[in-house]
Order: C-alpha cells, then structure tokens, then sequence
C-alpha cells in the first residue's frame, strides 16, 4: 500500500500544488509514496513559520536541546531496521548499506548530545585592566536545507541535527524521489519532542524550491541555505545565496581519484575500488571517479579488478548484493547519457554495457522491471576525456596509468573537483606527498574513498563546494555566528589600542 504524503509547516499539513509518484527503483510498477509538492509561495511561507519558531527554540537551554537530539537518536535507533527498509524500498540502496546510513544519524545525534553541553566560547583576555572579553556561539536563526536522494536520511541528519542543537530552526526540502524516506526521517524528529514550526518538511520540485528560496531571502526569513547535490545546481544556489550576502554550506558532486602505487597491496586496492566504484551503484558524491594506477602494476591490477567486478553481484537490494538498481529514471536517463562518452580508444573491460534487460542479462540476471545496469571498467582513459573530466554519477570507474608520483597528483587533481580522494601505498612518504599535493578535502590511505566516518570534516574544494565543511565540531562553524564581546568594569573609557599600558625594553642589550 502506497503512502500519502505532503509537506507539514508548523506541525501541520500545508496545501499541495502538484503530485510526484515515488516509485521503488528495482520494480518500477511498484508505487512507494504520493507526494503532494508545495510551491514556492509555501516554501517562503515555512521560512517564515520557522523564524517565529525559533526565537523560542533558541531559548531553550542547550544541554535541554541536546537532550531532544539524544532522544532522536534513541528513537532512530529503535525504528532503524524500518527506516533502513524504507530507503532500500524507495531508492534501491542494498540493505546492508542502508543500515549503515541509518547508522550514520545515530552516530551524528551521539556526537551533538555533548556538543549542547559544550557549544563552547571562549574568555580572552583584554589589553587592558578590569576588562574582559569573551566570545558567544549563537544561532545564525533559520536554515534552509535542500538535499539530495542517494543519502536520503544519514547526509540531511548533517544539517539538521547540528542546526537543531545550535538552536535553529530549519526548514527541509528533500528530493522528491526519496520524499517517504524523509518523511519517515521527520516523524522520528518530531517525536523526540521538537515544537511546532522548528523542523519543518516541504516537497517541491527544483523550481519551486528556488524561487521559493529566493523569496525567503528576500523577506530575511533565511539564514543559512544548506544544498548537496550536483555542481551545476550549487552554482546557482551558492549565487543565489551570495547576492543575499550570505556564504551557503555546499556539498556538490566529485571526481574522486584512487592512485595506486607500485608498492601497493594489489588486493587490498581491488577491494576498495570495487567499493569505491560500485556501492550504492557508483552514486556517491565520494564514489571512485578514475583509477590512477603505476604503469608497472596496470595489467595486473585491471585484471584483477575485472575479475572481482564480474563476481560481484548485481540485483534485488534486499539482498547481500554489491549494488542495486539506479536511484530513479532520473539518474538512469543521465546515465545512459555518460555512456555515450564512450570512445574508440577506450577498452570496457568488464563485459556488456548499458541497461540489464532479458536482451542484455548480467549472468541469469534480467534486470526484470528494475533500474539496473551494467557495472563498467573503462580502461585506456585519457586527460582530454569527458569520462576523466566530469562526475559520471553511476556504476561507470576509468582507469588511466602514470610513471612518476607527481604525474599522479596532477592527474588527480585535473578534473578540478576535490572532494574525495584515495591512495593505496605501503610506503609513508608516498602517503603524506599524496596528501600534501592533492585538493581534495578528504584523504584516504588504503581505503576506499567512499565512507567517511560521520566526525570528521566532511566537504570539499573546487567544483565540489565553496570550502565549507560538515560533521563533527567544525560544522557548528555553519550553523552558529561568533559574537564577541568586551566589558569593561574600571568604571572610566579605557580606548583600545591608545590606553595600553608598555613596558620598555631594553633593546640595545646584548650577550657578552
Ligand atoms: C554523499 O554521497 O553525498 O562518505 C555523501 C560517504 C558517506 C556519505 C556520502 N558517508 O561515502
């Protein structure tokens, strides 16, 4: 039975201007969720809700708001096997990898429980005497939050729980092709205890979300805007967001490179560029772009990563598979458009291409009604090529080779993202030149460079966002504003600067 779904504002249900059908990507017959969309004038409307809302919420003591987050967390936790079959129902994600996404929030909530009784500032002290200094924390005031589908619950627990905890309010828009999950993801919230009108949940297509974020900007109803999702609409979000004088938090697509030196555990590189490459279908935003492997350990290594590729199963991700269908026709029409970047010069070393069909199986595996594809390995891939240059979001991985380290980071860092990266060495120096020299905000040393832990800074440069960073301690950067302030109790004007005691040196001194 399919769910019925609309956007709630201030704890209730707010009208719908149009319908999306959410449908369950390995049976594409099979209707998840009836989403009623909102329009921008709805949008604009739950910023203004959450702008009332907050100024209570802010007042509410913050180890009291860290008790509500460590409620949500107990309360995911205990609906975490539903929650984890929801996201596997509605976007295809393998369950395995869907419970650890769940996962991921209770760790987040685990992390911000104790941040609401530190939210720490500082005393500093003055120049002068009987003065002191002191630094606040405060809430930057209402959060306009837009994510995407891949990560549909554990990448928006990032935004909310910390925004929450630092006394915001926040208003949701997820993707409309993961809107029961999220729904689902709002009910455990609110019942952890949130009043009416500090999280609130909108579903709205792309352009009802813009104008309606543009909207609220205007009315000073925004304070932050939070987007992860493709370079391309992060541009325009980051524009939108700067003109309104405001810095927004971006999480945008990658080309994440794995270098693989001639030093390496050859096996051990295998495994992690199979997970890299291929887990939740190669739709990551940290999913593996190319392998950048030594000239002296290419053939050895694509045979093996062929090999291992061709073992790993594809299909229904209730089961133990290595990936599932595509998220949504969405993501399958862009796909097949990657495809098409195929060249002559380019060698598929991992057997049949495009979508799995009862024409085209993987094995005994016809696809049946679902969104599935073949997983590919391109070798021979060249520096010119769009396959090297552009985030290819799905199970597609390119292999290109070098000779020396350095031709390696440059290879690495071409493509001009730089969000994730990964180098696969049993030789120090070889690691720390590695992270030395590549932009990418995170670094992996023998490991995949997908699965980041959830306390760690987490973000990244060029194409893949503007520097800010998320998780742990230093998203409350994002989420909160500094205020300093002085106070002086000499009982006189003490002028900074000019009023400051010296005390002379003397600076012709010398050692005998
Ligand atoms: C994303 O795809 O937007 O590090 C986030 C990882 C996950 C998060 C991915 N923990 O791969």
């Amino acid at each position: 039975m399919s769910r019925q779904i609309v956007s709630v504002v201030g704890g209730k249900e707010a009208a719908a201007a149009g319908t999306y059908t959410s449908l369950n990507p390995a049976r594409t017959g099979e209707v998840v969720a009836r989403v009623g969309l909102a329009d921008a004038g709805t949008f604009a409307a739950a910023c203004r809700t959450a702008k009332e809302a907050q100024r209570e919420w802010a007042r509410v003591p913050a180890p009291v708001r860290g008790r509500v987050i460590a409620s949500i967390g107990r309360l995911v936790e205990a609906n975490a096997e539903r929650l984890a079959r929801l996201v596997t129902e509605e976007i295809g994600k393998p369950y395995a990898e869907a419970l650890g996404e769940v996962r991921e929030i209770v760790d987040t909530c685990d992390f911000f429980l104790g941040e609401g009784r530190r939210l720490y500032g500082q005393t500093v002290p003055s120049e002068m005497p009987d003065k002191n200094l002191f630094t606040f924390r405060n809430p930057i005031g209402v959060a306009a939050v837009v994510t995407a589908g891949n990560f549909p619950v554990a990448v928006p627990s990032w935004y909310l729980v910390p925004a929450l905890l630092c006394g915001n309010a926040v208003v949701w828009k997820p993707a409309e092709y993961a809107a029961a999950s999220a729904e689902a993801m709002f009910r455990l919230f609110t019942a952890a205890g949130l009043p009416d009108g500090v999280l609130n949940i909108v579903f709205a297509d792309g352009a009802g979300t813009f104008d309606g974020l543009e909207l609220a900007l205007g009315e000073g109803t925004v304070h932050k805007v939070g987007f992860t999702g493709s370079s391309e609409v992060g541009r325009k979000v980051g524009e939108l967001a700067g003109r309104h004088l405001q810095s927004a938090c971006l999480e945008l697509g990658g080309k994440n490179p794995m270098v693989i030196m001639p030093d390496a555990e050859l096996d051990l590189a295998v495994e992690g560029a199979l997970f890299s490459g291929f887990g939740t279908a190669g739709q990551r935003c940290t999913s593996l772009g190319t392998v950048i492997v030594h000239e002296s350990v290419h053939d050895g290594f694509v045979e093996r990563f062929a090999r291992a590729l061709n073992a790993a199963a594809i299909g229904d991700p209730a089961g133990d598979v290595l990936a599932g269908p595509l998220l949504d026709q969405k993501f399958a029409d862009r796909y097949e458009e990657y495809l098409t970047w195929l060249q002559p010069h380019h060698q598929v070393v991992s057997g049949n291409v495009g979508r799995i069909t009862k024409d085209n199986p993987r094995g005994g595996f016809d696809g049946g009604e679902g969104l599935y594809y073949h997983p590919v390995i391109v070798d021979g891939i060249q520096p010119g090529d769009r396959l090297f240059l552009e985030e290819t979001f799905g199970p597609i991985v390119g292999v290109t080779s070098f000779a020396t380290l350095d031709e390696a980071i440059e290879l690495a860092n071409l493509p001009g993202y730089g969000l994730s990266s990964s180098i696969y060495t049993t030789n120090a120096k070889h690691a720390f030149r590695f992270r030395e020299g590549i932009s990418a905000g995170m670094v992996s040393v023998n490991n995949s460079t997908s699965g980041a832990e959830a306390h760690l800074p987490f973000g990244g440069n060029g194409k893949s966002g503007n520097g800010s960073r998320q998780s742990g301690m230093w998203v409350l950067d994002q989420f909160t504003r500094w205020q300093s302030m002085n106070w002086d109790h000499s009982g006189k004007l003490q002028k900074a600067q000019m009023d400051v005691a010296e005390i002379e040196p003397d600076l012709d001194f010398r050692l005998p």
